[in-house]
């Protein structure tokens, strides 16, 4: 429609191309190296850097290094349950510690979630009051 916001296109144009082939994204440059990010976390199984385009003081994502089919959350897999876990679990240390006050965790998934980088990742906000409900 006429109204659809920008962001909101980009996550549908998106959603079509994932269907056709999920092809590499973004996040496959920032993973290699090959794009410059600012990173916070890297283990064996993640990564976590800054949302270049951050919607409160702090916003960073903790994607796998291994998108292994993981283009959106509901692509998840039984023996992907650990790996999710993990996600999680590294999004709350470093929530918890850059946010001691709270902080908010948030994953888009498909058209309607408003996704429009088809490699699984977790926002974390934080560093002000957030407001709910989301948009
Ligand atoms: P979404 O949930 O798929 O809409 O989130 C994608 C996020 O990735 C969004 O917040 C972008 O600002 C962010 N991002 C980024 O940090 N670096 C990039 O090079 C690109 C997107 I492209």
């Amino acid at each position: 429609s006429l109204n659809m916001s920008d962001e909101v296109k980009k996550a549908q144009e998106a959603a079509e191309l994932a269907a056709d082939g999920s092809p590499p994204t973004i996040f496959d440059n920032i993973i290699s190296g090959k794009w410059d990010s600012d990173k916070i976390h890297e283990d064996d199984l993640c990564l976590a850097f800054r949302d270049i385009t951050p919607q409160a003081p702090v916003h960073f994502l903790v994607i796998p290094k291994n998108r292994d089919g993981l283009t959106q959350l509901s692509k998840a897999r039984e023996d992907q349950k650990e790996l999710l876990g993990h996600l999680m679990y590294v999004a709350q240390m470093l929530g918890q510690k850059e946010c001691p006050d709270g902080f908010r965790v948030t994953v888009n998934d498909g058209k309607d979630g408003a996704q429009s980088v088809y490699h699984l990742h977790l926002h974390v906000m934080g560093g002000r009051q957030m407001a709910w409900p989301p948009g």
